[in-house]
């Protein structure tokens, strides 16, 4: 095959054939030898062995090729003590990426006897990785030998062969352009996929999921606690209203049992002053336990009432209307009095007659002051009864009005609060709506993004896979050309170049 003229040229050709927009691989081309490999694959010794041998050629090591650089051909030393890796197919790939020219190197082979075998394994290894490394040429070497000099002259022959090749440089071209253009293509697949923005866009869908379940969880379990807390305000204002009640009550009837009947109005009035107090202490309690309620709620507390609850109208206690019964009383005292007027006057008759008119005198005074004690006693143990059941009746009026107050002001509460939760769940619910609705947008951009690479993808894809099928065909044949005229040389590798 006769090599053109400027070969680089060529190559950029066949790809300047199927797409005039497509003008370089993006490669600067330079004359150096990269030789690398594995960790202590021997690559040093390996070196400084063909610098000595050919010092006319720039031999590089992986760190001293400048970035964006192709070599004129990679020397990829593999050690003999043990066959290729899988990461170690990988670093051949990496150097060998935008270069066509590649020499397997197996190191150390004065130390390793079997080192034939470990050749023809790492060949086959190489070919199943990929189809180009089949035709590799690999040589056995000794840089730096236990004993004796260095074994490297097949590899030097190699060399020599490889830079004297005048095709080297299209190949290499073509080689750069294969790859250059698998990438390009590869990333117009990615983008027209969306394999990038894939992770953005679950994230972005898992993120308004969130915020969709996040609102309506929030939503139900602040109505249930609010219902809850309203229900057991309810109960226990009411115990609370119930208990202060029935203590007012059990207070003023243990009052009653030493009230005398001067102490009557006091105890009207104190019993009527302990019934607002109760009824303050109510309200209290309420505006405690609901403000109470709205903080545990994080919500505004309730509106105080306008006015204090009212104290219920209490009936003054009955003590006057009992005529009869009086009339009664007096009936039976007077005829007690009598009975111990008499009893007294026979006393005295009996201890001597003459007695008899200061008996009646002491009978009659006996009489009477035992009738008016007996009348003024029962008189009073009568009125405290009625104190009694006038204490029970205004203190279960009381208690309606407490439990009333209760009820009223824990509805209005639940009202009010039912409000404010009503009105902050509309401020979180817009703020949720506009979280979705910039979430929704940025969904919508990654969507027409995507469909714009796909576009784009379906548009440039068709060139530039010809363009690659171009460039592969022109590798192919060539290789093919020179496949057929490669000799076999003495080290068992396939020479390609
Ligand atoms: N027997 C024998 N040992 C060798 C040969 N070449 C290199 N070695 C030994 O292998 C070890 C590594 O050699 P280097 O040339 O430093 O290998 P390297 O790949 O540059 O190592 P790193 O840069 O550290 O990855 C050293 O101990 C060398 O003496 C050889 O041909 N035969
Ligand atoms: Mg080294």
């Amino acid at each position: 095959m006769t090599a053109p003229p400027d070969p680089v040229a060529a190559a950029d050709a066949v790809v300047a054939a199927v797409d005039p927009a497509l003008t370089s691989p993006g490669v600067r081309s330079s004359d150096a030898v990269l030789v690398t490999g594995p960790w202590l694959a021997g690559v040093s010794s390996l070196i400084a062995v063909l610098r000595a041998r050919l010092p006319e050629v720039p031999f590089v090591e992986a760190d001293e090729l400048p970035a964006g650089t192709a070599p004129l051909a990679v020397v990829f030393a593999v050690s003999a003590v043990s066959p290729l890796t899988e990461s170690d197919c990988e670093l051949l790939d990496l150097a060998a990426d935008q270069t066509d020219c590649v020499i397997g190197v197996l190191t150390k082979v004065d130390a390793h006897d079997d080192w034939r075998e470990v050749l023809a394994t790492d060949r086959d290894l190489c070919g199943v990785h990929r189809a180009r490394y089949a035709r590799l040429p690999w040589v056995g070497v000794a840089a730096a030998p236990e004993s004796g000099e260095p074994a490297v002259d097949e590899l030097v022959g190699l060399l020599r062969g490889v830079l004297d090749d005048p095709d080297v440089l299209r190949r290499n071209r073509l080689r750069a352009w294969e790859s250059r253009l698998e990438k390009v293509i590869a990333r117009y697949r990615a983008d027209g996929d969306g394999a990038d923005r894939q992770a953005r866009v679950s994230a972005l869908r898992t993120q308004r999921e969130e915020i969709r379940r996040g609102r309506r969880l929030e939503k139900s379990q602040r109505a249930i606690a609010l219902r809850s807390q309203i229900q057991q305000a309810r109960v226990q204002l009411a115990y609370f209203a119930r208990n202060r009640c029935a203590s007012v009550r059990g207070e003023l009837q243990e009052d009653i049992a030493t009230l005398g009947r001067r102490g009557f109005a006091a105890f009207e009035d104190g019993a009527r002053r302990r019934a607002a107090e109760v009824m303050a202490e109510v309200d209290e309690g309420v505006a405690t336990h609901l403000t109470a309620v709205a903080a545990d709620l994080r919500l505004d507390p309730a509106p105080a009432p306008p006015h204090p609850s009212p104290v219920p109208e209490l009936p003054a206690p009955p003590l006057r209307s009992r005529r009869l019964e009086t009339r009664l009383m007096m009936l039976l005292g007077a005829g007690f009095g009598l009975g111990v007027a008499l009893a007294v006057s026979r006393l005295f008759t009996g201890v001597d007659p003459g007695l008899t008119v200061v008996g009646v005198l002491a009978g009659a005074a006996a009489g009477l002051a035992v009738t008016v004690w007996v009348v003024g006693i029962r008189g009073l143990l009568h009125d405290r009864g009625v104190l009694d059941r006038w204490v029970a009746d205004v203190t279960a009026a009381l208690r309606s009005a407490a439990e009333e107050a209760v009820a009223t002001r824990v509805l209005a509460a639940e009202a009010a609060l039912s409000g404010s939760l009503a009105a902050e769940e509309a401020v979180e619910a817009d703020t949720a709506a506009g979280q979705i609705a910039e979430i929704d947008a940025e969904l919508r951009e990654h969507a027409a993004a995507t469909a714009r690479a796909a576009a784009l993808r379906d548009r440039r894809l068709p060139g530039l896979l010809r363009a690659l099928d171009a460039v592969r065909a022109e590798l192919r044949g060539a290789s093919d050309a020179e496949f057929t005229a490669a000799s076999e040389p003495n080290s068992g590798g396939t020479v390609g170049y």
